[in-house]
């Protein structure tokens, strides 16, 4: 298995580029932010206690993010790898990523950091907002994002770095050019393997 997360902040394009990253390697894609807003659309209880946290551009609790993800690796044994999608978000969230994939005698083989200046998030993101009808898609709530990411998300960052497991990718510039990007950096592990 190749197991591969996307990280970067809110808007940093991890949802665009795990769709061609799918296309094209056959992961199974993890999205944190797809499982909760689905959650929220048929309008179960995680979903109802997600919504409370991320209509204010606030992180949804570890431990709701972590069994859900906990019931996904489970559900998915044979798969050519996953791909990780704004998870993990705090290093609560990594530390329990890593249990998780030990009790199937797995890890992390690479985490590729989408790298964006702050000025350029808030312009996707307003841009989104104008179609996307989400709620979290506001100036005010951007902010917010922005803010929880600086704070609780990029130390995982760190985490990763420890184990040189980390790798900084150009998030700016066409989505074919920042799809090549990745595509370099997998496949030099991949073919190590
Ligand atoms: P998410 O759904 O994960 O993600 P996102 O922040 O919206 O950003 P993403 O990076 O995927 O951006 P995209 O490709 O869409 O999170 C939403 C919320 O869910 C969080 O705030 C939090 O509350 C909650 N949540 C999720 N996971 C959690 C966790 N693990 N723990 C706790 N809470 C969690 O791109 C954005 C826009 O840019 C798009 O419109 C796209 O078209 C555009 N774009 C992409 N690439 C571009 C490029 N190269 N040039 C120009 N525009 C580009």
């Amino acid at each position: 298995m190749f197991n591969l997360i996307l990280f970067g902040p809110p808007g940093s394009g991890k949802g665009t580029q795990s769709e061609k990253l799918i296309a094209k390697y056959n992961f199974k894609h993890l999205s944190t932010g797809d499982l909760l807003r689905n959650e929220i659309t048929r309008k179960t209880p995680l979903g109802l206690e997600a919504k409370k946290f991320m209509d204010k551009g606030q992180l949804v609790p570890d431990e709701v993010v972590i069994g859900m993800i906990s019931s996904t690796l489970d559900n998915n044994p044979n798969v050519v790898g996953f791909l990780f999608d704004g998870f993990p978000r705090t290093a609560t969230q990594a530390e329990a990523l890593d249990k998780l994939l030990e009790l199937k005698q797995q890890s992390i083989n690479v985490m590729l950091a989408l790298d964006v200046s702050e000025e350029e998030l808030v312009k996707r993101l307003q841009k989104r907002g104008e179609t996307s009808g989400r709620s979290d898609d506001n100036q005010q709530v951007i902010r917010t994002r922005i803010l929880e990411y600086n704070k609780k998300t990029s130390p995982v960052a760190d985490y990763y770095r420890k184990s040189k497991k980390a790798e900084m990718v150009k998030g700016e510039g066409t989505i074919e050019e920042i799809f090549k990007g990745l595509i370099k950096e997998i496949d030099s592990r991949i073919h190590k393997k």
